[in-house]
């Protein structure tokens, strides 16, 4: 796929191939990666700081993120996000200093008021489903919230994502039976990062694509490359649009690689081949997407170099702002977990 310039005059307007980004769109793709990405090192050097708890890092994986939740309308569709999902947070208008709040599990965290492990995401307010630690449960709410948007004859989109592994629970194939005899407006996203923890795919699965589990609820789906951003975009989003014109369902796998052990807690080193890994990172999602638009021409490098410059600056000042915000007071344990009737 190749990447589109288009005047600066027409830099806020879409294109006129709706499914070509425009000059404005790629500036906003290359900052949301390069913000997951930096965003995840400053909380993993927090974490060995023994500042943080936790860590579950979508390094390798931001193009797929953000490419696939660029295609969805902000503030309209609704998002189902699993643990990784970090990059798609940022598009749907999570800030630095809020994911840090998340991280450090602070008293103003929207995700949860602290109450549940960093990276289990939610918010009403946007529209993203609150998720459970147990994988895959979200592709179940996702298929209920599309049949409720399709008895409403309400024109929104549900995406909803998970890893390759998680693809063998009972939720995943119950959701897409439900979403397929439906016809429901919904796109289930896969993220093949090649590993659930230590476990490869192939042991998980007798296909070799995620992608092939579509044929069994007849459902139209696709394999994309989730290491370019602009092939993921150009792949969800016609999905998307054919979604909420009634054209039902998609199941669509992005192909990426986790370029980082499965969490804080985990030593990939003692299960993953370290040549492979090495040979991945030469496809780091971020640095393809930065070489290709420079010798596309498409930006200038001191474009680029602000857009990082601007990165560095709201991580840091977010990092410190959120260290020094309160803690939920001890009394307001029960706070948010039951309705206040
Ligand atoms: C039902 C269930 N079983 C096991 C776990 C523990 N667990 C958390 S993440 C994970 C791996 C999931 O792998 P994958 O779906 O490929 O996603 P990835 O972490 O690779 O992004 C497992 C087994 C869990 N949370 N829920
Ligand atoms: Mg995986």
């Amino acid at each position: 796929m190749t990447a589109t310039r288009t005047s600066r005059r027409a830099r806020s307007q879409e294109t006129i191939d709706e499914y070509l980004l425009s000059e404005q769109q790629l500036a906003d793709m290359y900052y949301y990666m390069l913000l997951a990405r930096r965003l995840n090192e400053r909380m993993l050097a927090l974490n060995r700081q023994g500042r943080a708890p936790f860590v579950i890092a979508g390094a390798g994986q931001e193009a797929a993120q953000v490419g696939a939740a660029m295609a969805l309308k902000r503030g309209t569709d609704y998002l189902a996000p699993y643990y990784r999902d970090l990059g798609m947070m940022l598009v749907f208008g999570m800030t630095a200093r809020e994911a840090m709040l998340n991280l450090l599990a602070k008293r103003d965290d929207w995700n949860s008021y602290g109450r549940q492990m960093p990276s289990h995401w939610g918010s009403p307010d946007r529209k993203i489903v609150t998720q459970s630690s147990v994988v895959t449960t979200q592709f179940v709410h996702a298929a209920g919230i599309a049949l409720a948007a399709k008895m409403k004859k309400d024109p929104i989109v549900v995406l909803t994502c998970c890893g390759e592994g998680s693809t063998s629970r009972g939720d995943f194939h119950e959701a897409l039976n439900w979403a397929a005899i439906h016809q429901l407006p919904v796109i289930f996203f896969v993220q093949n990062n090649g590993y659930a923890i230590s476990e490869r795919n192939e042991k998980a699965m007798p296909v070799k694509h995620v992608a092939d589990r579509k044929r069994a609820y007849d459902m139209q789906g696709a394999v994309c490359d989730g290491m370019d951003g602009i092939a993921v975009y150009q792949t969800v989003r016609p999905a998307v649009d054919q979604a909420r014109n009634g054209g039902g369902p998609h199941l669509i796998e992005a192909k990426c690689y986790r370029l980082w052990a499965h969490s804080s807690d985990d030593d990939d080193s003692r299960y993953r081949p370290k040549k492979e890994l090495e040979e991945w990172a030469k496809k780091d999602p971020i640095k393809l997407f930065r070489d290709r638009v420079e010798s596309d021409g498409i930006f200038p490098r001191e474009e680029l170099d602000e857009i990082e410059a601007r990165v560095e600056e709201e991580i840091r000042e977010a990092a410190q702002w959120a260290l020094m915000q309160p803690d939920p007071a001890p009394e307001d344990a029960l706070g948010f977990v039951y309705k206040e009737l």
